[in-house]
């Protein structure tokens, strides 16, 4: 055996000898702040020209729709080929109203945020049309699994704006009972799995919900948000095996808006190849789509609920997309990339495009347009008000400290009851009254 002390057997330094040294690649974002932001070497290719396969393809004879863009909506407002999915206007207002409501909500929140009266929020600015468009090409009791930035679902499935605010506020009236940090919803009856602020769980529990489904007949399929940075979570990976095995009625919706936090695309693996190419190393049908043109989200998400239903298996779409805005209330992003960047994006706003589009074939117009703005800030605003008097974050008006001993076990045991009524009998000690705010 050779001598591993023995010199001779031993590497040489690097630099030395005749083997090459080694070297790693450290991803590094090409703009940081203050730099001069160039997409142009983003490939968008041309609104319509990309083919749409049967729903029953085989993910090896649809491979190319993995590396380009699926785009529907055209420089000329106009919706163009195979993948237009020829919404008539009513659907198409209700698509932009409520896009339009969570852009208000967004705004109001985050102010709230900044006058104390929740600790913690999330907007999703720029990325609208990846949770609105699949939500209602999906029927309203499929199983959703959401990540912290898909409230257009709840918007879109008609759940109650003051809900979403309680639970937001963490006061008496949170459906949550202030067990959930703030936005981190759940309604089992409007098919909302509970969020988790640890990324990517929600990607094997879709997967497996849906092949729960599929094991007992039923005809429910599951859909699941994780964000380009989760993929590089081991669960997402794990979701992406049952999946093809099992041949899952599952959609994995992978959220590409460049960004994790402060962390860039390229550390979650954007530079090597897209995150719609992961599907193919499953045999997972796999789309790459415009995420700011809500029309070619809508036709993609709608291919494969049609593709899961008839038992063809599960698909993963990539929503090409930009956060336009911080990471959540707790960020900077002028700390981190350039400022021009949202400007420059190639692929414009969701919002602006689904409006352009409309107006371009007669069925709106500016003034309809910011009537429903101004409509959408004040529903909003009048819900505010209407939850404030539930209580605020600090305001004590929370639920009732012992509940939160509840709800684990039918009966509560021994040592959970004691824990509460010591905490119960310190707080009093401290404040003289279990609830001293109210
Ligand atoms: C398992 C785990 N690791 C790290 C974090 C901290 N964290 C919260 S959000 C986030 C960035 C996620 O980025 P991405 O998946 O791209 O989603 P986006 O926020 O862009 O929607 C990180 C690292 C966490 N919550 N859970
Ligand atoms: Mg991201």
């Amino acid at each position: 055996m050779a001598d591993p002390a023995d010199p001779a057997n031993q590497p040489a330094p690097a630099g030395e000898g005749n083997r090459p040294a080694l070297a790693l690649h450290v991803p590094e974002p090409n703009y940081r702040p203050g730099d001069t932001v160039d997409f142009s070497d983003i490939a968008i290719g041309t609104a319509g020209a990309q083919p749409r396969p049967d729903e029953s393809a085989h993910p090896s004879q649809m491979g190319e729709l993995a590396y380009s863009l699926i785009r529907v909506l055209g420089d000329d407002d106009q919706a163009h080929g195979p993948w237009n999915p020829r919404l008539d206007p009513e659907t198409l207002r209700q698509m932009l109203g409520h896009m339009a409501m969570v852009r208000a909500f967004d705004e109001r929140m985050f102010r709230g945020q900044r006058q104390g009266k929740t600790s913690f929020y999330m907007k999703c600015t720029g990325e609208e049309a990846t949770s609105i468009a699949p939500a209602m090409a999906l029927a309203s009791d499929d199983m959703v699994f959401p990540s912290y930035r898909q409230q257009g679902i709840l918007i879109a499935r008609g759940y109650p704006l003051l809900d979403m605010i309680n639970q937001i506020y963490s006061n008496k009236a949170d459906k949550l009972k202030g067990r959930q940090l703030p936005i981190m919803y759940s309604s089992r009856d409007h098919s909302f799995f509970s969020i988790s602020g640890n990324l990517a769980t929600q990607t094997p529990q879709a997967v497996g919900w849906a092949m729960a489904s599929a094991i007992k007949g039923d005809s429910r399929i599951a859909a699941t948000w994780v964000g380009e940075g989760s993929t590089a979570e081991g669960d997402f990976h794990s979701a992406c095996t049952f999946a093809a095995v099992y041949n899952a009625p599952v959609i994995l919706n992978i959220v590409n808006n460049q960004w994790a936090i402060s962390s860039f695309s390229g550390f979650a693996g954007a530079e090597r190849t897209t995150f719609a190419a992961r599907g193919l190393g499953y045999g997972i049908a796999a789309l790459r789509v415009d995420g700011n043109d809500a029309l070619a989200c809508f036709a993609a998400a709608q291919w494969a609920a049609n593709r899961a239903r008839a038992n063809h298996g599960p698909t993963l779409i990539e929503y090409f997309t930009y956060r336009a805005e911080g990471h959540s209330t707790s960020d900077d992003p002028s700390g981190y990339r350039s400022a021009q960047e949202r400007e420059e994006w190639p692929l414009g706003d969701p919002v602006t495009r689904l409006k352009a589009h409309l107006i371009a074939i007669g069925e709106w117009d500016e003034q309809r347009h910011a009537g429903m703005d101004l409509e959408c800030a004040e529903l909003v605003k009048a819900t505010t008000k209407e939850a404030e008097k539930n209580g605020i974050l600090g305001h004590g008006l929370h639920h009732p400290f012992h509940t939160m001993f509840e709800d684990v076990y039918e009966e509560l045991p021994w040592h959970l009851e004691e824990q509460a009524d010591q905490a119960i009998r310190e707080r009093i000690a401290k404040f003289g009254t279990e609830r001293p705010f109210g």
